[in-house]
């Protein structure tokens, strides 16, 4: 037997080889002890001299040749690779779908809020979650032990240098006046915390978008017009709004901004509290001292500043009744968006 014949009998063996069972036979025929590499090594010494060499050479590539068809094949059997779907796999049965998983509710409000915001010519930014006591309250007209810092407590990580989890995300505003001079239009959003005992509308954690306008003559009447535009494009044109005088530290005049209930059209439903009307974010006139503490001149320029509760607005809009509903990753609610 030469090694020309052997190649061609391992082709034609390897085609019907449809079990283990026949794969060991498969090796034992040619690479047992007393199998047919070993017959062909065998005849080795009888060869002429100058034969051998080449020989050897060729019952190496066959051993080689019949390795990997092995390997291959104990791969199929075991189901390891993908053509093991040929072997063991019926063909007919339906596929397996691939689940597509789509955008958190909380995003996907958040974007929308972004895009219609940046329509008008606001740029977004966002900033570190982690920030100093300065940019979380004093530069912002919340001086230590002042009353309003208690609306806008946090968790503190570090006390000195003061490290804490941001309140809000007018941090990011303070270093954007920093870093940049007027005229600014820009809308931040982001996760902020705050140490409040969890129920169906209060979180530890949950997210905002605030937004501000600086330049020479920013009125309250363009933060008026800004904020109807927004309020129109999120909850329909057809709503109504106003502005209730309110307290902020860091805006005078300060006002919360209320539509019209969505529910009711503004008669009085359980959803509004029989008001007809609700609150969807605060706003106002950016305070001098928060100019003066950042460097521009409060004399040269005005400017508005505004901020939501992202979870509030995707409550309102969508009329879920719990905040805690977004946080639990149960996907019987999560599907609905
Ligand atoms: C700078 C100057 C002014 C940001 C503002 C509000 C009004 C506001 C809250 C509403 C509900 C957030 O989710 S909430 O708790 N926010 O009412 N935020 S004005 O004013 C700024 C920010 C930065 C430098």
């Amino acid at each position: 037997m030469d090694i020309k014949a052997v190649s061609a009998q391992i082709d034609a063996d390897i085609q019907g080889l449809n079990s283990p069972e026949a794969l060991e036979q498969f090796r034992l025929k040619y690479l047992g002890r007393k199998g047919l590499l070993a017959e062909l090594t065998s005849t080795i010494p009888g060869l002429p001299k100058e034969e051998r060499a080449g020989f050897g050479q060729g019952v190496n590539t066959l051993k080689n040749k019949l390795l990997n068809l092995i390997e291959e094949k104990q791969k199929i059997f075991s189901g390891s690779c993908a053509g093991a779907a040929q072997a063991t796999c019926d063909i007919g049965m339906p596929g397996m779908a691939q689940e597509l998983g789509h955008l958190h509710p909380i995003t996907r409000i958040t974007d929308e809020i972004c895009a219609i915001f940046s329509r008008m010519g606001f740029s977004i930014v966002e900033g570190p979650e982690i920030e100093s006591e300065y940019n979380n309250f004093t530069g912002l007209n919340i001086p230590l032990e002042h009353p309003s810092r208690e609306a806008f407590d946090t968790f503190y990580l570090k006390d000195y240098p003061k490290l804490l989890l941001r309140s809000h995300t007018s941090p990011v505003q303070v270093r954007q006046m920093q870093e940049q001079k007027p005229p600014l239009a820009i809308v931040v959003p982001g996760r902020v915390y705050r140490p409040d005992a969890v129920d169906a509308s209060h979180s530890f954690m949950f997210h905002q978008v605030e937004g501000f306008m600086v330049d020479r003559e920013i009125k309250f009447s363009d933060l008026k017009g800004i904020l109807e535009m927004f309020a129109k494009a999120v909850f329909g044109s057809e709503i109504k709004m106003r502005f209730r005088p309110h307290f902020f530290p860091f805006t005078e005049p300060s006002a919360e901004v209320d539509i019209s209930c969505i529910i009711c059209k503004g008669k009085g439903c359980s959803v509004c509290g029989r008001k007809g009307w609700l609150e969807i974010l605060g706003s106002g006139m950016i305070h001098p001292n928060v100019f003066k503490q950042l460097g521009i001149d409060a004399k040269k320029y005005t400017g508005f500043a505004f901020g939501m509760g992202i979870e509030r607005i995707a409550m309102l809009k969508y009329g879920i009744n719990d905040i805690r509903l977004f946080f639990e990753n149960d996907l019987r609610f999560l599907r609905q968006f």
